[in-house]
C-alpha cells in the first residue's frame, strides 16, 4: 500500500467526501479500479471490523465507513460495468433475510456485470418468497446469495428449501457467498456453487450457465 494510502485512511475513518474525491483522483491518474478496491477499500473494510472486534469502533464507525466505501464504490462501479454485450446470462442476487451487508453484494453485482450478466439486485434483507417471485418474474438462470452474519447463514438454507418446496429449484443454479461461507457449507445445504471473492464470483457464474 503506498499512493493510494489517503483512500484507506479516507474509508477508514468513513470520510466520505475525502474518499470520492481521491477515487475521483486516482482513476484520472490512470488507477486500475480493481487495485482500489483490493488494495485499498476492502483492506480498510477489514480494518474497521478488527478495531470493532477490539471495541475500537461501535456500529456508528462501521456505519460511516460503509457510506465512505459506498461513494467512493459509487465512482468505481460503471467502470466495472460492460455495457453493449449480449447478456451471459441473468442472476438474481440478494443478501439474505436478516442481513443487512451489502458492500460485498454490491461488489458481486458490479463483477458479474462487468462479466457480461443481466444482474437483478434485489438488495438486503430478502426473504426466501422475495427469492421465489424474482425467478419466476426474471427467468433466472442464477440465484445468488450473499451472508455477512454467521447468524445469517441459515437464511440460505431455508431459501433453498423453499425453492426445492416451490418446485422452481430446478430451474436454476445457486451460488453463495460472503466472509462466513465455506465451500462444505455449500455443499451442505445443496449449493451449486461457492465464491470466495467478488473477482471469482464471474467465473463461477459462467461455469454454472454452461453446465
Ligand atoms: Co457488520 N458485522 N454488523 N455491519 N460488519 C461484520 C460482518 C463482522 C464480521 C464485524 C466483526 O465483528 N468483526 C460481524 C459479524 C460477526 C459474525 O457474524 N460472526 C458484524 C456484526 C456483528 C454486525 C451487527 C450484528 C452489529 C450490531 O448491530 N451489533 C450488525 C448486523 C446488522 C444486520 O445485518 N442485521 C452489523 C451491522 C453493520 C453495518 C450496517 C453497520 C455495516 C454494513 C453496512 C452495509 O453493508 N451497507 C457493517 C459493516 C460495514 C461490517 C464490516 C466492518 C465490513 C463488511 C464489509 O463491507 N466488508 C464487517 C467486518 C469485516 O467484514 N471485516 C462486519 C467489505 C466487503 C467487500 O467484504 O462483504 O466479505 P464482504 O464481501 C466480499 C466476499 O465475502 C465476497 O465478495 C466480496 C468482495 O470480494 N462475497 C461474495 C460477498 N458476497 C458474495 C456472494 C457471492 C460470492 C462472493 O456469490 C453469491
Amino acid at each position: 500500500m503506498s499512493e493510494w494510502t489517503k483512500l484507506y485512511d479516507a474509508v477508514l475513518n468513513g470520510d466520505a467526501d475525502t474518499a470520492r474525491s481521491v477515487t475521483d483522483e486516482a482513476l484520472a491518474a490512470g488507477t486500475d479500479p480493481q487495485t482500489l478496491v483490493n488494495d485499498y477499500m476492502i483492506p480498510a473494510m477489514d480494518e474497521v471490523g478488527r478495531r470493532f472486534e477490539a471495541n475500537d469502533f461501535f456500529v456508528p464507525e462501521l456505519l460511516i465507513a460503509a457510506r465512505a466505501m459506498k461513494g467512493a464504490l459509487g465512482k468505481i462501479r460503471p467502470l466495472l460495468t460492460a455495457s453493449g454485450v449480449k447478456p451471459k446470462g441473468r442472476v438474481v442476487l440478494g443478501t439474505v433475510k436478516g442481513d443487512l451487508h451489502d458492500i460485498g453484494k454490491n461488489l458481486v453485482a458490479a463483477m458479474l456485470e462487468g462479466g457480461g450478466f443481466e444482474v437483478i439486485d434485489l438488495g438486503v434483507d430478502v426473504s426466501a418468497e422475495k427469492f421465489i417471485e424474482a425467478i419466476r418474474d426474471e427467468s433466472a438462470d442464477i440465484v445468488a446469495m450473499s451472508a455477512l452474519l454467521t447468524t445469517t447463514m441459515p437464511s440460505m438454507k431455508n431459501t433453498i428449501e423453499a425453492l426445492n418446496e416451490a418446485g422452481v429449484r430446478g430451474n436454476v443454479k445457486i451460488m453463495i457467498g460472503g466472509a462466513p461461507i465455506t465451500r462444505e457449507y455449500a455443499e451442505e445445504i445443496g449449493a451449486d456453487s461457492y465464491g470466495d471473492s467478488a473477482a471469482t464470483a464471474v467465473g463461477i457464474a459462467r461455469k454454472l450457465v454452461a453446465s
